[in-house]
């Protein structure tokens, strides 16, 4: 298995990814937003495909890349049912196991206390606590639907009583440390070892701790999984276009096809382009493309597409951004779909397509 512990210097967060070198899934626990290029490309230089990226909380100091990681990898994004982060594809229950790979689970353990709505992971002997138990401490209970005698409950009887042995990996360490074990910080956690629950309160109740800087940006941002208000419209209309159905009427494979992909509206391919490192690719008919096309596409009709694709040096790299349009946007996500069974880890389709580009 890969497995890396990433780290963000501004915010002293720690991301998780852990992944199958054979199989190629991968999920990432706590991505930070502003990393989202390093993220894709560590993903592309080991070939992998992000199945899911798992919240331990909705973080009041730095703003999730999940959102944004599911429109460029079409990655689902999980959070706690009791965090309000209603546009995450699937809210996390205790007890809910993610299966990836062959056969690798993750299970969900509640850890209410730093927030309401904060969970820890276990894969194989390995803990990822967020914020609930840190290196020689323990997430802050004042905000957010803090609890500290529901902190002090948790860990005690549901992490304190796992092996000694487990490892723990924590959402922060502000000391440079990296990984602990259940057996340490039972034994030697200062805030826990040796405490009743009533010293524990005490001492959360006292910490008198200044509000994280980003706190009013980064609560409502990661409730909406790290999206800003253009980037949510999007989300949101996406979402809501994609009715979970499966059948061989041409009509429901577009639709089936447009629930596999990520779309964007013009607005953010625009956007997209002007960043450049994109190859935009347009899927309609050749006459179509004579009559008018984006500057700069190149036509791969979506009925060649799987024949030409070799021949196709701006598409010899799968880890390419890759953005497709046609007409009217059905084409382009089937095209998109077919991209990604062939390989593509970061394909869009632009809906609404050409008609849309030219009413914009
Ligand atoms: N100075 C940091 C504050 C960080 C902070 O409050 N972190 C929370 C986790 S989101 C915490 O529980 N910290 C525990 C502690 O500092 O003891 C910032 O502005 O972001
Ligand atoms: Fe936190």
């Amino acid at each position: 298995m890969i497995f890396k512990q990433l780290f963000d210097q501004e915010t002293w967060t720690y991301t998780y990814l852990i992944a199958d070198p054979f199989t190629k899934e991968a999920v990432l626990i706590d991505p930070v937003n502003t990393h989202i290029e390093a993220y894709i490309t560590l993903l592309a230089a080991h070939g992998l495909q992000l199945k899911y990226t798992l919240e331990t909380h909705v973080h009041a100091d730095h703003i999730t890349a999940s959102g944004l990681l599911r429109q460029r990898l079409g990655s689902q994004t999980g959070v706690s049912q009791l965090c309000g982060a209603t546009t995450a594809d699937i809210q996390i229950q205790d007890g809910d196991v993610f299966e990836f790979a062959a056969g690798e689970q993750i299970k969900v353990i509640a850890t209410p206390g730093h927030t309401s709505g904060s969970i820890s992971y276990l894969w194989r002997d390995r803990l990822f606590t967020g914020d609930s138990l840190l290196i020689g401490g323990c997430g802050r209970t004042d905000f957010q639907g803090g609890d500290a005698g529901a902190q002090y409950d948790c860990i005690t009887q549901r992490l304190f009583t796992l092996p000694d042995e487990t490892l723990v990996y924590p959402g922060h360490d502000y000391q440079q440390r990296w990984v602990s074990s259940i057996m340490q910080e039972r034994t030697t956690n200062p805030r826990l070892a040796g405490k009743s629950r009533e010293q524990f309160i005490e001492i959360m109740n006292n910490l008198n701790l200044p509000k994280p800087r980003l706190i009013d940006e980064a609560v409502p941002a990661n409730r909406y999984c790290g999206l800003d208000e253009n980037e949510r419209q999007d989300a949101v209309a996406v979402r809501d276009e994609r009715p979970l159905r499966v059948t061989t009427k041409t009509e429901d494979l577009v639709a089936v096809a447009k629930q596999q992909v990520t779309e964007v509206d013009v607005a953010k391919a625009k956007q997209l382009l002007a960043d450049g490192h994109i190859v935009l690719v347009d899927t309609r008919e050749e006459s179509e493309y004579a009559a008018g096309h984006i500057e700069g596409a190149l036509l791969l009709p979506r009925g060649v597409l799987e024949f030409k694709i070799g021949a196709t040096p701006e598409l010899a790299d799968i880890g390419k951004s890759v953005l497709i349009y046609c007409r009217t946007g059905g084409r382009s996500a089937l095209a998109a779909q077919t991209l990604q069974q062939l390989g593509y880890t970061n394909v869009l389709s632009m809906a609404g397509g050409f008609e849309a580009w030219k009413n914009t």
